[in-house]
């Protein structure tokens, strides 16, 4: 008899660890799978989770080509980005406003799925364009959220790389005001010497000798957007050193790796 007790009380035990997992929350891993799931859903703030790690709020954009996961969004001055490591690490913003997702949530989600990251731009003049890369991924905090993409395509150009040669972002570790990971020590812009790219770009990003692209610098206003050493840049699609209203960043998960 007792031992019918106990296994009764196994029984008991195992049932209610199952319903306990049961009442556990199921999130999607990016919106991706949420549209996958749902292609009627709207585009909008979202719950998401990279197991086993912490569930974390998103915007995803619902588009024609796919669920994406917004890593940064810049509008306006109202929000700096003009931030320290932990800041870009662990993200800062608003979701339905400007955002930075932060490394660490980005380096978890390339981590699992093959992803494709999408930088949009637009300019003062109605214009706009768009970069897309391949395999698209961040290395973790020990490599300094070192930065790797793939094949580019679009027709912002590919600043990643970089306007000429020496300066490709990829394969480059963040770099922030208390990081430096640049490769300036220094360098030499005419008769400047630059030891940081931080000091003058006002930024966090994967600098290289500085670089061609950082969509983090000070945001500048119509008519005043032109010339800044600091700014939104994307130096492939306007030579000149021109600030862009507006830049999203968002990536789109592929396919499964297993
Ligand atoms: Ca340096």
């Amino acid at each position: 008899m007792k031992d019918l007790t106990g296994f009764r009380g196994l029984v008991f035990v195992l049932l209610l660890s199952s319903s306990q997992q049961r009442s556990q929350p199921n999130y999607p891993e990016d919106c991706s799978e949420i549209q996958s799931a749902n292609p009627q859903a709207y585009s909008g703030v979202y719950t998401i989770q990279a197991e086993p790690f912490p569930p974390f709020q998103v915007y995803c954009e619902m588009l024609s080509d796919g669920g994406w996961t917004v890593l940064q969004r810049r509008t306006g001055d109202r929000l700096s980005f003009n931030r320290n490591w932990e800041e870009y690490k662990h993200g800062f913003g608003y979701p339905t406003i400007d955002l930075w997702l932060g490394l660490e949530n980005v380096f978890l989600l390339t981590q699992k799925k093959s992803t494709t990251l999408r930088v949009d731009l637009w300019d003062f003049e109605g214009g706009s364009a768009f970069a897309e890369y391949e395999d698209f991924r961040l290395g973790n905090e020990g490599t300094a959220y070192e930065l790797h993409v793939g094949e580019y395509r679009g027709n912002a150009g590919d600043a990643i790389r970089g306007a000429y040669h020496g300066i490709d972002q990829n394969g480059y570790g963040f770099s922030t005001i208390d990081r430096d990971n640049d490769g300036c020590n220094p360098c030499i812009f005419g008769d400047i010497a630059i030891h940081q790219c931080v000091d003058t770009k006002h930024s966090g990003w994967w600098f290289s000798k500085c670089g061609s692209a950082d969509l983090n610098g000070e945001w500048h206003p119509s008519g005043d957007n032109i010339g800044w050493a600091s700014g939104l840049h994307w130096e492939t699609w306007k030579s000149v050193p021109y600030s862009a209203q507006a830049s999203r960043m968002m990536i789109k998960s592929t396919t499964k790796c297993y």
